[in-house]
């Protein structure tokens, strides 16, 4: 048995399909994990969706800002105009409801202890410990589960963009969403920001959350999306899989045997 991490698909359903026979994908007995951004762009996002609905027995998925953009959308009505034609398509299906409601109960961190990994779509807050990173999924987890109007009506937002553990409510959900779905730098005074985009080098300032000091001591082995500037990327403990498909790259596989000395492979389509 194996298990495949999967980047951003961003709804390169075709490119999905095409990686998983490269791989000898076999759903008896192997399993998958998204890093998130499963739509969006690509031309295939109810196909990618419906896709992984299906076979959810042996798929997990982590959610990335896309897929709770889409979610937004569906559960904010006004939001629902908008020109995206790739999500009108998924409003207009006749299994949107079941398709939003499965969505919404998905992860925001997957640690699978088996295989001594963390996945999350854009990153762990480097000032936090992994304990404090899984309670505070969780906390997202069940707010968007139980509460998912209240959710995406204060999802959105920059502030507050520095962690304290007294933060409450929506102020904690954004934070937490922010740091687990959309980061990439943060400035030296451990605030995060929300601009900078691209390659490392593009901004002196800055620094990447996987380089910020507290993180680098950790133990634990990320792997996360969202960056598809960084590509394939291994440093200390970290790996980027978003290889940015949806930009004309290659969509991209990490493959960890259930037998965790057999070295560790990636195929990319
Ligand atoms: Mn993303």
């Amino acid at each position: 048995m194996s298990t495949y991490i999967i980047g951003d698909v961003q709804g390169c359903f075709d490119a999905l399909m095409a990686l998983l026979i490269k791989v000898k994908f076999d759903e008896s007995k192997d399993k998958l994990i998204f890093c998130g951004d499963l739509v969006n762009r690509g031309g295939q996002s109810l196909a990618t969706l419906r896709w992984i609905y299906a076979n959810q027995k042996i798929c997990q998925v982590t959610l990335g800002n896309h897929d709770l953009s889409l979610l937004a959308q569906f559960y904010l009505y006004r939001l629902r105009k908008t020109r995206n034609s790739e999500f009108q398509e998924i409003f207009q299906a006749p299994d949107c409801a079941n398709l939003m409601n499965w969505l919404r109960n998905q992860s925001v961190l997957i640690h699978d202890k088996r295989i001594k990994k963390i996945i999350v779509h854009a990153g762990i807050y480097p000032l936090w410990s992994l304990k404090r990173a899984k309670k505070e999924a969780k906390f997202v987890e069940s707010f968007l589960q139980n509460h998912p109007v209240k959710f995406f009506k204060n999802m959105y937002g920059a502030h507050p963009n520095h962690w304290n553990k007294s933060l409450s409510g929506t102020d904690r959900a954004r934070f937490a969403v922010n740091s687990l779905t959309r980061m990439r730098f943060l400035f030296k005074n451990n605030g995060l920001n929300f601009k900078a985009k691209g390659e490392i080098e593009s901004f002196p300032k800055l620094i990447p959350w996987f380089r910020f000091k507290p993180y680098k001591k950790k133990k634990y082995t990320i792997i996360f999306g969202h960056w598809s500037a960084l590509g394939l990327m291994q440093e200390n403990n970290v790996i980027c899989l978003d290889t940015g498909k949806v930009w004309g790259g290659k969509l991209t596989a990490l493959k960890i045997s259930d037998n965790l000395e057999d070295k560790q492979q990636i195929f990319q389509v």
